[in-house]
């Protein structure tokens, strides 16, 4: 299909709970004050803003089982699904801006709950997969993909505000772009469930290039079925996106990460992309916040088919002398 004759539907998701750190609920204005619907429609996408969610305080929210803010995150990712489902609904791909990485709950949830089985394409530094019992910092960002996966379910306790939360991911059509940072118990769980996986090693050893097309090979081995990218800015080596709350040395460089995007675009599958951690505040430098919110605009461009051989209008005609 051709990309301008797709559209975005995009939902703020200014929610920082899933973590300590403040500054990344500022993350959707960020991103949109870089520009984000002006270009996305000068490259003949078509877009609907549906504005910021609005998140309720939940106090007191004790920790559960060693993690924070267990209700907080469990509610809102409440409210994200209804939002993304609303998104698919009305017929767009959907953009969610965050935020922290435990917004991945609602919005591969809604996306699931609106389209049926998804391709997931998760790209982090960090695999984000930790059970409420096996992380060690109790920060819901690090946790996501335990309650997305059909089979850690046995492996995930029952949480305040969580009941909505239904696993929708198959560990088949799971593949990780960026991995460099994995604690213990992620690994071991990665091998359990034989999880596609390009750590920054298959990168290093294969090539971005043959990495996606390794990755699609593989999700399309039983179906083609809709995309869902899910990209922390974080994957991104932090020399180009130091404002993020967990910077990890050795990441993907700034042509790197755009490539994934262009890849996904051109497969006509994306349905829907999480942009999240970007925190302005972390940045040392007006410049370090600017590097890090204009790539987070290029990476989303990419996804809606911004290339870098340049991009014409289809109606687009050269005038008469
Ligand atoms: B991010 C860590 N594995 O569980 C944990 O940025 C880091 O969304 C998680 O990828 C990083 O807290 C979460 C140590
Ligand atoms: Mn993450
Ligand atoms: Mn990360
Ligand atoms: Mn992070």
């Amino acid at each position: 299909s051709h990309p301008a004759q797709r559209s975005a539907g995009i939902i703020g998701a200014p929610f920082s709970k899933g973590q300590s750190r403040g500054g990344v609920e500022t993350g959707p204005d960020k991103i949109r004050a870089a520009g984000l619907v002006d270009r996305l429609q000068q490259q003949g996408c078509a877009v609907k803003d549906y504005g910021n969610l609005t998140f309720e305080d939940i106090v007191p929210d004790e920790p559960v089982r060693g993690s924070r803010r267990v209700r907080a995150v469990g509610s809102a990712n409440q409210r994200l699904s209804e939002a993304v489902q609303a998104v698919k609904k009305d017929g767009h791909t959907a953009v969610m801006l965050g935020g922290d990485h435990s917004l991945a709950m609602g919005s591969i949830h809604g996306h699931a709950a609106a389209v049926g089985p998804l391709s997931v394409v998760w790209v982090d530094a960090h695999a984000d997969v930790n059970t409420p019992l096996t992380s060690y910092t109790g920060n819901l960002h690090g946790q996501p993909m335990s309650y997305l996966l059909y089979e850690l379910q046995s492996k995930v306790p029952a949480l305040p505000n969580f009941s909505w939360m239904k696993p929708c991911v198959s560990s088949q059509d799971l593949v990780y772009i960026g991995l460099r940072d994995v604690d213990p118990a992620e690994h071991h769980i990665l091998k359990l469930l034989g999880v596609k996986a390009f750590s920054m090693s298959e990168v290093d050893q294969l090539g971005v290039a043959r990495v996606m097309e390794e990755t699609c090979d593989y999700l399309w081995d039983r179906a083609k079925k809709p995309i869902h990218l899910s990209y922390d800015i974080d994957a991104i080596d932090p020399s180009v996106t130091p404002a993020t709350g967990t910077p990890v040395v050795g990441g993907l460089t700034y042509r790197e990460g755009l490539y994934i995007t262009e890849h996904l675009c051109q497969t006509g599958l994306l349905s829907a992309v999480d942009l999240v951690e970007v925190n302005a505040l972390r940045g040392r430098t007006e410049a370090d916040v600017h590097s890090t919110v204009s790539t987070a605009v290029d990476l989303l461009l990419g996804c809606f088919g911004r290339l870098r051989e340049g991009n014409h209008l289809p109606d687009y005609s050269l005038p008469e002398p």
